[in-house]
């Protein structure tokens, strides 16, 4: 059957692999997904790529400095890039490797057409070279020093292979107008039209200098600029010179930020009509994350992390705030306290609240079903009006690329059925059949209004919306369902709901950071050797085979990196399928923890209760068995078999929280 669906290409810019990624790439990938997840609910077929830019200067001396080849090193970094990708559940539909043959072939033969068609030439490229770090200093004048090394700078001449971008001034201006759309947003646009309308000079776009690249053929030693290299992967992430086959170009959209905004919406432009192929739809440009308002980098040290904020709060958690906190096209500033507000207050007793609520209240009052409605009010009709108007705001906006609007709208429609839930108190109602009817008239419209805000923050939202639409009971998958059909009044009544499970559980703010801030910390800076956590003969009681005990010293900055405190077991369960595991529940004086313990031949759960106990506090959540498991329970390990023995505090009552030191 041939397939009837429209396509959809877009792009995440392809990022550079001498450095790992943080918040900046993560975001942009995330809005890509997000877009990605919502045009598949509108019935496109969809692509998105992204990929890793492996040439150049930069990664020659990254290679040297690790001191392995070049392919090595970045083979090591694209899977690095690409598992976080996948972890963090943004995988792409093609990842687009520079050094990826395709690719190679690809650029070559873009090369090929521009040459043909009269846009190339030979010609001497004049600029400032820094001989140590073998590389060309754009923009720097004679005299200059190298802004990497310090050294002077010398005037060097290379025979380069040129561009003829001077030719595509008129051309290109006349694209952007009948192509009005193109750059977005607007003031972006404004900005690349009068760059463009003061001259534009040609460009060089091989080097001899350089020697990691993609070669010319039959021109060696020269080598692509990288930008001409870079771009072109996303031509060949999509059949490169056979792209026709399978007809994703041109792309629809390219998300890239301000950073490489002229790149995108001049160079490539003109690359792609000097070889007579499709130009792009749209590029759209995002401004930066800032860190207290500087761009974040390695070496300031001010880089946000995406991982530890998905092991603290869920990857949701993230994409949410990303997108919810700053104007896409605007620059905004990111801050973990901003994060972890957002977290509780929209999250955990925004959704994650009207979900639980609404379910366990369905659960006492109808067994659990999703109940029919009866007769309605004014006041339902009303949420059925803010629910139905929510579908039309939230699609506008999203289609605007307005993100954080559209998420407002979604949840003023929470806020609304908080707010209905609150005034018509179902909880005060009787069992009478009047009472009964209203209760299931009321939850049914709570429901209702559910089902709708969960598929509306789908595409934000995957994780936890799936959770939603499981617990409602509703047919099939929240991301199968189509967009362009949803309406007020499809929930599906009869059903059970399914099981209710924790969406976004409430976290101490303080803690929450400083916990993310240990792990970013921990990942930035990783122990040289296995880090010994516990004291010598002495083992972890989480379940895992007790470590030898470590031979290497370290420091106590290295020992004050671990938190330990007094803990104190409110509940102890033994784990079905899991022999050697208990699951206990311990209060650590901020907050209640789940921890899994490998104790359970040597001790009896019951006995366990009120125990006070030597908790790490600042792990990493993880699961054993399928159980999450928050912390660490200390034991000493005894004897040949490693019997756990807990650490306690026989001799004194001491205070549950209390920092060990
Ligand atoms: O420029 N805030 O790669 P790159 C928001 N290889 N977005 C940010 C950001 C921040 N603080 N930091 C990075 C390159 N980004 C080239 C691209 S494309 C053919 C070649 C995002 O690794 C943003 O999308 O430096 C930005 O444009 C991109 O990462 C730069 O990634």
């Amino acid at each position: 059957m041939p397939n009837e669906k429209p396509k959809f290409y877009l792009t995440t810019p392809i990022y550079y692999t001498n450095g790992l990624p943080h918040i900046g790439h993560t975001y942009t990938t995330v809005v890509a997904d997000a877009i990605r997840r919502y045009k598949r609910m509108r019935g496109y077929e969809v692509v998105m790529t992204t990929g890793t830019d492996e040439h150049g200067v930069n990664v020659e001396r990254a290679a040297q400095k690790a001191g392995i080849p070049e392919s090595e090193y970045v083979a090591r970094m694209a899977v690095a890039w690409k598992a976080l990708w996948d972890d963090l559940g943004i995988p792409a539909d093609e990842f687009v490797r520079t050094t990826d043959l395709g690719h190679v072939r690809t650029v070559q033969w873009l090369f090929k057409l521009c040459k043909e068609n009269g846009y190339v030439y030979k010609g001497h490229y004049t600029g400032q070279y820094c001989i140590y770090d073998n590389a060309f200093v754009n923009d720097a004048k004679p005299g200059d020093t190298c802004p990497d090394c310090g050294r002077p700078l010398e005037t060097i001449t290379e025979e380069n292979y040129f561009f003829k971008l001077s030719a595509f001034q008129k051309p290109l201006l006349d694209f952007y107008k009948k192509n009005p759309n193109f750059i977005q947003p607007e003031t972006r646009k404004n900005e690349i039209i009068s760059f463009v309308e003061g001259g534009l000079k040609d460009l060089s776009i091989t080097r001899t200098t350089v020697r990691w690249g993609i070669p010319v053929p039959g021109e060696e030693p020269h080598v692509f600029y990288v930008w001409f290299d870079a771009l072109t992967a996303y031509l060949s992430a999509v059949g490169g010179p056979d792209y026709e086959k399978r007809g994703f170009w041109p792309c629809d959209l390219h998300l890239v930020g301000k950073d490489i905004i002229r790149f995108h919406t001049v160079y490539w432009p003109a690359f792609l009509m000097a070889a007579m192929l499709p130009v792009p739809k749209q590029v759209w440009v995002h401004g930066w994350f800032l860190m207290d308002s500087t761009k974040m980098s390695k070496s300031k040290g001010n880089v946000v992390l995406p991982r530890p904020i998905a092991n603290m709060l869920g990857m949701d958690a993230m994409r949410y705030f990303l997108m919810r906190e700053v104007v896409f096209g605007q620059d905004g500033n990111f801050s973990y306290d901003a994060l972890v507000t957002r977290y509780n207050s929209d999250l955990a007793n925004g959704l994650g609240n009207l979900a639980s609520r609404t379910a366990a209240m369905i659960e006492k009052n109808f067994g659990g079903a999703i109940p029919k409605p009866g007769p309605r009010l004014p006041q339902d009709e009303a949420l059925a009006k803010v629910a139905s108007e929510t579908i039309g705001e939230a699609f506008e906006q999203f289609e605007n690329f307005a993100f954080a609007r559209s998420l407002e709208a979604i949840w003023a429609a929470i806020a609304a059925a908080d707010k209905y839930l609150t005034s018509e108190q179902p909880w005060a109602l009787g069992d009478s059949e009047a009472d009964t009817q209203r209760k299931a008239t009321i939850l049914w419209t709570t429901a209702e209004l559910l089902r709708i805000v969960t598929v509306l923050a789908y595409p934000v939202l995957p994780d936890s919306t799936a959770k939603v639409w499981a617990l409602l009971g509703q047919p099939g998958r929240v991301s199968s369902v189509e967009l362009d059909g949803l309406r007020w009044g499809q929930l599906v009544t009869g059903v059970q709901l399914g099981k209710a499970q924790a969406l976004f559980p409430r976290v101490d703010r303080q803690e929450a950071i400083e916990r993310i801030e240990a792990m970013a910390n921990e990942e930035l800076n990783p122990a040289p050797a296995a880090p010994a956590v516990v004291p010598a003969h002495a083992t972890t009681a989480s379940g895992a085979a007790a470590a030898p005990a470590a031979a290497e010293k370290i420091g106590i900055e290295d020992f004050a990196k671990v938190e330990m405190r007094v803990g104190q077991i409110k509940t102890a369960e033994r784990i079905v399928g899991a022999d050697k595991l208990l699951k206990l529940t311990v209060d650590i004086g901020t907050e209640i923890r789940q921890i899994c313990a490998g104790i359970a031949q040597y001790y009896e759960p019951e006995k366990l209760i009120g125990r006070k106990v030597a908790v790490v506090v600042n792990l990493a959540p993880r699961k054993l068995r399928g159980v999450e498991s928050n912390g660490m329970i200390v034991a000493a390990s005894v004897g040949p078999e490693g019997r756990p023995v807990l650490a306690g505090f026989p001799d004194e009552d001491v205070e549950i929280g209390a920092r060990l030191k």
